[in-house]
């Protein structure tokens, strides 16, 4: 339950030295909320971790803004709205260690980051940190419906009580807002994309309203999810085409009944003309028109629209992969300036491996906010190991070459590439009201490697699962240094025993668990594993070159050159730009069959691998945790080689080849 903000009794000798440093805690701007809650939350982890009372004090934490008059006498410059500083200081023959941002959040960001260094290990003798973030708008998504069950949620039902709101509030939604405060996450988008109307009624606003009150001392503001056809559903208009004035009449006094009892609200997030959503092409209205009209409607008091670009509503005749960019990017420039569109990491949907979405880099006018899905939804739910920061960094790093090399996704969504403010990364989150939040234990580091993305996304992976374990287990290295490195390389063996080489989408059908790669009959053409494998007798794989979709030219010339030349894709996306003979020559000498047959095995030796480490580095933490986190490793072991022997039993019989020895096909 405690997550990352465990603040365990440190070992003696370090509990001293934190005591003499950090005993107790000054302020002189007390009455504010953030503040204060910067306050609570030194005094309540420091005396946990030195074991001393008051009494023990030593040393003192000066903390505030830069409007306080002793921290604006000591001339620090802490960065931007939300930056910090963390300093020690000598003041009148007094030595402080002093946090201090400009606003009172970016304090409370400096107190949350001093607590993550001291149970990372030994303070360094003198602290002198400068932080701001990099991204603005930090931001969970929630996908959780009024009734509480949450869409692809696997920990439990939504954490927000709707039912017991407003007049209710339960002490775990300080704990989520201190969680996600500790990581710099700024916002929280309370309800599912696949919106119901009543959100936007009396009812749900004067709840969203409650929460809002108890995570704003946090810095987090909320925001909702809108469906496009609410005010018709509400019978409250006739029509829900954004260009009729009834209509943006509407959207303005709901904004404005929102802010009465939201005053910083955020904004709206939506999901239009996407998998049965309505939206504004139904009324022959573009993306921009739709949401310049919300965009209007909550210009007045400062809030934004998230405009999301994964839309399928029709099939793009050849590729479902090319549609976003087709509706999106004739859009460029046509946007105002309080709308961000949200793109998915990459064009068909968050699948375990994917190459770059082309639209980052492909509308230079327009802010993008990067996406991506904590919850775990192609990637084996709440039981499978898959660290995803190395997904994230993955597509972060890619380089879109839109201007030149070095052009990267990262640059593009923290507006530096483009020279935009508004900058946005977005998570699907996996929290739910399981006593572990996240539905396992690695999944809360899923959650933790997000709010760090968002802060700095050039962080790597291998230093954020390095602090996640330092703070949520034990510094001692004979722990995590194995537990980082099995981290590390968890979601590429789930990428080996699911869809190796660039597949994609060979889940089983709706709840997407387990593998379906031979279903072919389902009503839409793009939801069969069939159309985007395209396996028969020759060969497999999804031709996006120039003989095929052609959704390469969809990228910057180097990188659609790149992809299209199967010397130079990659095994890695070999199948998800080519179709591929089944005894073609891979890099590795072997022929393709035989490739995707080591793949396969790979993946289930990784996971294997990973359940004899764990029978090593459990017994060095407590039997609870040790004990969930082996079992779902045998789990996931009975199921990576489900997915492997289904798959190849599939394609075995497509192609003709032989299966390897062991290797059952499916009952
Ligand atoms: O990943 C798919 C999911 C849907 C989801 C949709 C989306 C909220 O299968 O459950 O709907 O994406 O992102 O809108």
């Amino acid at each position: 339950y405690d997550l990352w903000l465990r603040y365990r009794p440190l070992p003696a000798d370090r509990a001293s030295a934190l005591a003499a440093r950090a005993g107790a805690v000054e302020t002189d701007e007390a009455s504010d909320p953030t503040i204060a809650a910067a306050v609570a939350e030194l005094q309540r982890a420091l005396p946990s971790m030195t074991g001393g009372g008051p009494e023990q004090q030593g040393g003192v934490i000066l903390i505030g803004t830069t409007r306080s008059r002793r921290i604006a006498a000591l001339g620090l410059e802490p960065a931007g709205e939300d930056g910090f500083i963390i300093r020690d200081v000598t003041a009148n023959g007094r030595r402080l260690l002093v946090i201090a941002g400009n606003r009172p959040v970016g304090a409370l960001y400096g107190a949350f980051h001093f607590l993550r260094l001291v149970q990372q290990g030994p303070l360094p003798a003198k602290l002198d940190i400068a932080e701001k973030p990099r991204v603005k708008l930090r931001l969970l998504n929630h996908w959780d419906n009024l009734d509480r069950t949450v869409e692809r949620g696997y920990s439990g039902q939504s954490i927000w009580d709707w039912w017991k709101l407003p007049t209710a509030t339960d002490p775990r939604y300080t704990d989520y807002a201190r969680a996600n405060a500790s990581l710099g996450i700024n916002g929280a988008v309370l309800n599912n994309v696949n919106a119901k109307p009543d959100s936007l009624t009396p009812q749900w606003i004067a709840k969203a309203a409650k929460v809002a009150d108890v995570l704003r001392p946090y810095g987090i503001r909320v925001y909702l999810s809108a469906r496009w056809s609410a005010p018709v559903e509400l019978k409250q208009t006739a029509t829900a085409d954004p260009l009729d004035p009834a209509v943006a009449a509407w959207w303005r006094a709901k904004a404005d009944e929102i802010y009465r009892a939201i005053p910083d609200f955020g904004g709206f997030l939506v999901k239009a003309n996407s998998e049965g959503q309505p939206g504004p092409q139904d009324y022959k209205r573009s993306h921009a028109e739709g949401a310049n009209m919300l965009a209007a409607a909550v210009r007045p008091h400062g809030g934004i629209v998230m405009w999301r670009a994964f839309v399928y509503s029709e099939v793009d005749p050849d590729d479902r992969a090319k549609q976003a960019y087709s509706e999106f990017k004739p859009l460029d420039g046509k946007f105002a300036d309080n709308v961000i569109v949200q793109v998915k990491n990459g064009a068909i949907d968050f699948q375990p491996r994917e190459p770059f979405h082309p639209l980052f880099g492909a509308m230079p006018k327009t802010p993008l906010m990067l996406e991506v899905q904590i919850t775990k939804e192609y990637l084996g739910f709440a039981t499978h190991l898959a660290y995803l920061a190395t997904m994230w960094a993955e597509v972060l790093e890619a380089d879109t070459f839109a201007r030149g090399k070095g052009s990267t996704v990262a640059k593009v969504i923290d507006g530096s590439l483009e020279g935009h403010a508004l900058t946005g990364m977005a998570g699907v989150a996996n929290i739910g009201s399981d006593r572990n939040w996240s539905g396992s234990i690695f999944d809360q580091a899923n959650w933790y490697a997000f709010g760090r993305l968002a802060w700095n996304p050039d962080l790597t992976p291998v230093e954020i699962a390095r602090e996640w374990a330092q703070q949520t287990f034990t510094p001692d290295p004979g722990f995590v240094d194995p537990t980082v490195a099995m981290m590390l390389e968890s979601r590429q063996a789930v990428v080996d025993y699911m869809t190796p080489m660039g597949l994609a989408h060979l889940m089983a059908t709706g709840h997407h668990y387990g593998p379906g790669p031979w279903v072919g009959d389902l009503a839409r053409p793009e939801w069969n594993p069939t159309y985007y494998h395209r396996a028969d007798k020759g060969g497999i794989g999804f031709d996006r070159t120039r003989s095929g979709s052609d959704a390469v030219a969809q990228y910057a010339r180097p990188v659609a050159r790149r992809f299209a030349d199967r010397r130079t894709v990659g095994d890695d996306f070999l199948l998800w730009f080519h179709h591929v003979g089944w005894d073609e020559r891979m890099a590795s000498g072997r022929t393709l069959w035989e490739e995707m047959v080591a793949r396969y095995d790979r993946g289930v030796a990784a996971v294997e691998g990973m359940n004899r480490r764990w029978a090593m580095l459990g017994p060095l933490i407590d039997k609870e945790r040790a004990d969930q986190i082996a079992s779902f490793l045998v789990i996931q072991k009975e199921e990576a080689i489900w997915w492997r022997d289904a798959s190849l039993a599939y394609f075995g019989s497509v192609s003709g080849r032989k299966l390897p020895a062991g290797v059952r096909p499916p009952a």
